[in-house]
């Protein structure tokens, strides 16, 4: 398995694809995508189109659904939550399924929706998702942050570097990392494995979050190594089952 790391949805090869991607956005719809779907979450169904969004959802039954997204972290007009993964709780999601839409995470999702295996990751599932990915064994591997509107975010790069550090110590020998964002992003584990929510508070989408108000159960949620055994997985096109 050769593995690359793309920072930021337009970084990602044009006409191309890898047989295996894997979206990462810690901060947080990756995080919020992991916890619905564990917490009975029926599908996730992600758009990076609002006016798109909206027509789907209002031909799904009102009782059956759930509107749910940010835009520059502030939960949406309208919708029934923002994007936090605290917020997912079984009470409110179970059975349900949820129209998503976030500022970065979706568009990276749309990025690579043609690849033959597609996974989200974040913190909360990386051996999770690992495991799956040593199982299948795809002979090459995007991983692909979201940033922010296009440029790098350090809390990706974490959870990247995460999932390569356990990838390369598990697969006897059969991965390897092959661009150098990938080895940047496990020297950015390295620095911080100990202190991955300190990583999160010091990013500048951190420092953006708390600017708009107390994230700290987000901060702890979302920097919470290896909690759940979910593999969000999108089966039918544009849309993520647990598996
Ligand atoms: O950019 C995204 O997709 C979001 O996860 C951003 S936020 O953490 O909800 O602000």
């Amino acid at each position: 398995m050769k593995i690359s790391y793309y920072h930021v949805a337009g970084d990602v090869p044009e006409g191309i694809k890898a047989e295996a991607a894997v979206v990462v956005d810690v901060l947080r719809a990756t995080t919020t995508i992991a916890w619905a779907l564990n917490n009975g979450a029926e599908t996730v169904q992600t758009f990076s189109d609002l006016k798109k969004l909206r027509e789907t959802a209002n031909n799904w039954p009102k009782e059956s659904r759930l509107l749910l997204g940010e835009r520059g972290g502030k939960r949406l007009d309208g919708f029934d939550l923002g994007n936090s993964p605290v917020a997912v709780v079984p009470d409110v999601v179970s059975g349900k399924r949820l129209f998503m839409s976030t500022t970065n995470g979706t568009r990276s999702l749309e990025r690579v929706k043609n690849s033959k295996t597609l996974y989200t990751m974040s913190l909360t599932n990386r051996s999770a998702v690992a495991e799956k990915l040593l199982e299948r064994q795809p002979k090459d591997l995007w991983i692909v942050g979201s940033g922010w509107e296009g440029s790098y975010s350090l809390e990706d790069s974490l959870a990247a570097g995460a999932l390569v550090q356990f990838l390369l110590e598990k697969s006897h020998s059969t991965a390897s990392i092959f661009n150098d964002e990938a080895t940047s992003a496990l020297a950015v584990w390295e620095t911080w494995k100990n202190d991955p929510e300190g990583c999160l508070i010091a990013s500048t989408h951190g420092q953006r979050l708390i600017g708009l108000g107390n994230h700290e159960a987000d901060f702890k949620c979302c920097a919470a190594l290896d909690q759940l055994s979910v593999v969000p997985t999108q089966n039918e096109f544009g849309l993520l089952h647990a598996e």
